[in-house]
């Protein structure tokens, strides 16, 4: 029992029997016969394409009575995503007898993001190598690029980027477009559209013109001759994700021209293939000017600029997928301009695969933030899914944590990550518990027993992990490079200060956090009333925020009577306890489950209570330099000497 199945545990049929009929056929269709004469044990089923408004998507409605089940589709991918959701069902030991569930997806195009380079490593990925295998391709096809196909449909992703936004101008040259083909034609028949990240300087370093210029007529004509090819490889190719002008990465503004100048020249070159451009906001330069407000400063002059098959692509908070942050101030300030959310499946920030931390809470916590855009109830999900505003096409992405472990996340829980990212592209109303529960029926087991106790875990994980690790909206403030354990004192004199952990934390003999309101860098002028002034304040803004927002005295009364120092000590304490509670609990597990997932999710769990004392220790000594404040007598004494947690080093990444 390694894990490599995933959510994907359907019974195995004895004999494959004949109980599906259809007035369909196609590639996906016989995906969907297959599957439910294999794995299926109830009732015949009826495959039915049928009329239904365009806004219904690759929706389904299923309807059954004891003896029949019928599903009901406009295309045959939603045939499919009913099949699973059949497959699925009976998984979790659902009934069957009388079904009567119509769905349709939230957004129309659910993408992850793969961080993969040509050679095979990861941007940001702990769950080994990339699974494509460039190196093999086109001729020879890791069976596991279909698997992970099978994967996606069976939770609705329909759309994946191949390759690191960080991305090298050869992979458009005609060798890999060759494999990136191959790639399509195996995830064509699942639903799901290739797109590729480019990388801003093709032209240039591909096609020797003379520079990369949006306005030269030479590089237009370069990326329409591009266009043309991948289109004849690739007629679905749904088009190209751009990081430009960020983090050393080239761009437009190489030209003195604008990020709107760039997305549309490439938009222009796509559209009459029905492909779309997705423009990174993740900008931000080393000026004197707080990072958290720059993608906004960059992009609002910018709003009703952009061709209608461009899309800006924002990631959940204004820094960079931090433990937590508030919500972007993009959303909902650009009006005329669709926008999207990017999530980070990845641990890049939240303990690698070695830690236990459920995404679903997070995830869910940044949609349902209300921007008050446009008045009350203005959330992100409303704005990003076209119930706000109405938009041509809605999208939802989010970074990947999938690579060549068998497991393929590297921790068998990180495999809900990329479940509950699925799920909520496909309904973003679902609930972290009900996804959770879910996932644990089909990973696992349906007992009881070790539902409940498991599912707490999982839902309390992420708050678990802001506690050990940034509790009150600290951020940021990990070692250079990998992002793994703390670095508070981390000051990289000579580099950009914005990529400094004291940078963010701001710690001084009278306080801690970042001052942000209208006396400090008043980020929060770029949100919505009353927004701007509930974080502005720092008696309104919610306490899991105040450092964020605030430069907060050590003496600061919080809300439980607590000083701010004997808070953040609590805090710390808190999530290392949280963190033994859940070894306590996992132990207790065992009769319920494989003896392999049991040993190899205990390991990880004893790492990761390490870890939270490591953080613990080294963020409340570091921080206590500055405060000069005894750590409360109730609170497990430090283990570490702070000079000996300093000498710690991990490997350096490429950058900050
Ligand atoms: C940061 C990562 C870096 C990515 C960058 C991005 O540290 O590896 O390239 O974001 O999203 O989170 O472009």
């Amino acid at each position: 029992e390694d894990g490599s199945q995933l959510w994907l545990r359907y019974p195995v049929n004895s004999k494959p029997r004949n109980i599906v009929n259809s007035n369909s056929k196609s590639p996906t269709l016989e995906i969907a016969k297959k599957e439910l004469n294999n794995h299926w044990s109830g009732q015949p089923i009826d495959l039915k394409i049928d009329k239904f408004p365009d806004s219904f998507k690759d929706g389904y409605k299923i309807i059954s009575t004891p003896k029949k089940i019928t599903v009901l589709a406009k295309t045959d991918l939603g045939l499919l995503y009913g099949s699973y959701h059949l497959l699925n069902l009976q998984q979790q030991k659902g009934s069957f007898s009388n079904l009567n569930i119509e769905e349709k997806p939230s957004y129309d195009i659910r993408i992850l993001n793969h961080w993969d380079n040509l050679d095979g490593t990861i941007e940001r990925g702990y769950a080994g190598h990339s699974l494509w295998k460039w190196e093999d391709l086109p001729n020879k096809i890791s069976p596991r690029c279909e698997e992970y196909a099978r994967a996606n449909a069976s939770v609705g992703i329909n759309a994946t980027v191949l390759n690191n936004v960080n991305a090298s101008p050869n992979m458009l040259r005609e060798d890999y477009l060759k494999k990136v083909k191959v790639l399509a034609d195996i995830f064509r028949p699942y639903g799901i559209k290739v797109y590729l990240a480019v990388n801003f300087s093709s032209p240039k370093v591909l096609g020797n013109t003379k520079d990369s210029d949006p306005l030269n007529k030479d590089v237009q004509k370069w990326w329409k001759d591009k266009a043309s090819e991948i289109y004849k490889l690739i007629p679905d190719f749904g088009g190209f994700l751009v990081k430009a002008n960020s983090e050393g990465e080239p761009g437009p503004q190489d030209y003195g021209r604008t990020h709107a100048d760039g997305a549309n020249m490439m938009a222009d070159v796509l559209k009459p293939y029905g492909g779309i451009v997705m423009w990174r906001a993740f900008v931000y330069s080393p000026s004197s000017d707080d990072r958290a407000k720059q993608a906004y400063l960059e992009f609002m002059p910018l709003d009703g600029k952009f061709r209608d098959n461009v899309i800006i692509q924002i990631k959940n908070g204004p820094v960079d997928f931090q433990p937590r942050e508030p919500f972007h101030p993009l959303f909902g300030a650009m009006k005329k301009t669709p926008q999207m959310v990017e999530f980070q499946i990845t641990q890049e920030y939240l303990g690698h695969s070695n830690h236990l931390v459920y995404l679903a809470p997070l995830f869910k916590e940044n949609l349902d933030s209300d921007t008050y855009s446009d008045g009350k109830g203005s959330t992100i999900a409303k704005i990003t899914d076209g119930t706000l505003r109405s938009a041509k096409f809605t999208a939802i992405s989010a970074v990947a944590n999938i690579g060549e472990d068998t497991n393929w996340t590297g921790h068998h829980f990180a495999q809900s990550n990329w479940f509950a990212f699925g799920r909520l592209a496909w309904n973003n109303d679902l609930t972290s518990e009900q996804i959770a529960d879910e996932w644990i029926k089909m990973t696992f087991t349906n007992d009881d027993k070790f539902v409940t106790p498991v599912k707490e875990m999982m839902l309390t994980s992420r708050e678990t992990a802001v506690d050990y690790m940034m509790p009150l909206g600290l951020h940021h403030i990990f070692a250079g490079g990998h992002h793994y354990g703390p670095e508070p004192w981390g000051d990289y004199k000579g580099t950009r200060a914005d990529w400094s952990p004291v940078y963010y934390h701001r710690a001084d003999a009278q306080g801690l956090g970042f001052d942000r309101s209208k006396t400090g860098s008043d980020a929060v002028s770029q949100y919505f009333p009353p927004l701007n002034e509930i974080y502005g304040n720092i008696k309104t803004t919610p306490e899991n925020l105040i450092l964020w927002f605030h430069h907060v005295p050590w003496d600061y009364r919080m809300k439980d009577g607590k000083t701010m120092w004997e808070e953040l000590c609590y805090k710390y304490d808190l999530g290392v306890h949280e963190v033994r509670d859940y070894q306590k609990l996992w132990n207790k597990m065992l009769p319920y489950i494989d003896e392999q997932r049991f040993s190899e999710v205990k390991d990880k769990l004893k790492i990761q209570a390490e870890d939270a004392v490591w953080w613990k220790d080294a963020c409340l000594l570091y921080f206590q330099t500055y405060s000069n404040r005894p750590i409360p007598d109730n609170i497990e004494k430090p283990v570490h000497k702070l000079e000996d947690l300093k000498k710690i080093k991990l490997p350096m990444g490429h950058h900050n």
